[in-house]
């Protein structure tokens, strides 16, 4: 296949990349380096420094791996996709070129509007270059789990049939998002889901929770080839930060009270779930919606699933309570639907102590490089 990977420099896009090429696929990657330049600017880059696409795919082939094509640009810019369009013809894109952090949404009025321009026009001009090109391609567009927010109901893959006054009708499971971020992942939803009804487009939406990990198999393990891991307020996920946090001597930083439940996911497994959803696409004018996680903790279990581990290799783990900076539920319902994947042929890699262990031995390799005045600055929601 060809494969269109927007987003190729973010945590997940390059795996991604590598991903696709060792399965003998043609991989095009784009990005225009946002995250990267803005980590940069905000004094918290990733614990790896890893050079920029057009570096890590030249040592992906000479380490034997089939060459991927790199092209910078922002895919705002609705000539520049085109054009990428045009050199690509891609069978499937897989969309993850959106500003992805709920924290940098929330930081003022300007990171907000720019986290609705970029992932809102972005969208849109995805679904207008596989129109205007006329692509019979498939878009495998990344939602998150944090659509939904946490309602008091069960929440359903994507969909959910409604009984009213005698009549019954399947609608997008009800959505409710806890930042502007989250928000504007309803919003590309519904793009995309307009797109499909009129257009006829072909969607996968992956509603993702929070993913941890520092590498692949691909990668080797190699630093240029490994994931962008952020371990900051701005840009990390949770149990990322957790491990770092611990390596560095930090308290692990628990907002609230700790009892908010997520859904979470080990970074070899969304590159699982990506390709087995673009290897199986839906229909023309279908939204198809999978719930992309493979198990479910509160924060509080997570750090203490941390502590133990870190104290079994010797290290001193505190745990603190913050005030949470955050407008959210911290102790809520939460039990969502994920077996559509499973069924697609998901093999999970769950949080086991092995798993921790082996992310404690990788960051404590760059200690030194850890910089804890991006561990916390309290960036509020209020
Ligand atoms: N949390 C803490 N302490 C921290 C950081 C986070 O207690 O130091 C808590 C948060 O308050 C939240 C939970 O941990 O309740 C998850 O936070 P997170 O920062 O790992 O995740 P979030 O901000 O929701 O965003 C991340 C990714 C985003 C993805 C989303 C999936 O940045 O791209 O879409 O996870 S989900 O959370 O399911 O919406």
């Amino acid at each position: 296949m060809k494969v269109l990977i927007l987003g190729a420099d973010g945590y997940l896009g390059w795996a991604t990349c590598m991903h696709f090429s060792s399965k003998g696929h043609e991989v095009t990657a784009v990005d225009n380096y946002f995250r990267r330049k803005a980590s940069e600017r905000l004094g918290c880059p990733p614990l790896i420094l890893t050079p920029e696409l057009p570096r890590r795919a030249k040592t992906w082939k000479d380490m034997g791996g089939k060459a991927i094509r790199v092209l910078p640009g922002d895919i705002t810019d609705y000539d520049f996709l085109l054009s990428v369009f045009s050199k690509c013809r891609p069978d499937v894109v897989v969309h993850y070129a959106e500003q992805p952090s709920a924290v940098y949404s929330m930081m003022g009025r300007d990171t907000a509007a720019f986290t609705l321009m970029n992932n809102l026009v972005g969208t849109l001009n995805l679904a207008y270059a596989v129109r205007e090109t006329g692509a019979a391609c498939h878009i495998v567009k990344l939602g998150t789990m944090g659509e939904y927010g946490t309602p008091d109901i069960d929440i359903e893959e994507g969909w959910i049939e409604i009984a009213h006054k005698g009549r019954k009708d399947k609608f997008l499971f009800p959505r409710q998002a806890g930042s502007i971020y989250h928000t504007s992942k309803i919003q590309d939803t519904d793009l995309l889901w307009f797109f499909a009804r009129t257009w006829g487009l072909s969607i996968t939406d992956l509603m993702q929770g929070p993913v941890y990990g520092i590498s692949t198999e691909e990668d080797g393990m190699y630093p240029a080839l490994m994931p962008n891991f952020n371990y900051d307020e701005v840009f990390g996920t949770v149990l990322n930060r957790f491990i770092v946090q611990a390596v560095a001597g930090h308290p692990l930083t628990v907002y609230g009270k700790g009892g908010q439940v997520r859904g979470y996911i080990n970074i070899k497994d969304t590159l699982q779930c990506v390709y087995l959803s673009s290897m199986r696409p839906p229909g023309p004018g279908e939204l198809r919606v999978f719930n992309q996680v493979t198990e479910t903790f509160t924060v509080k279990e997570l750090a203490a699933m941390v502590k133990k581990a870190g104290e079994k290799l010797g290290y001193e783990v505190r745990i603190e309570n913050m005030e949470n900076p955050r407008v959210e539920q911290e102790e809520h319902y939460y039990n969502p639907k994920y077996t559509g994947l499973m069924e697609l042929g998901l093999k999970p890699h769950y949080l086991t102590d092995d798993v921790l262990e082996g992310m404690f031995h990788m960051v404590a390799g760059y200690r030194t490089t850890i910089n804890r005045e991006a561990i916390f600055r309290g960036i509020k929601w209020r």
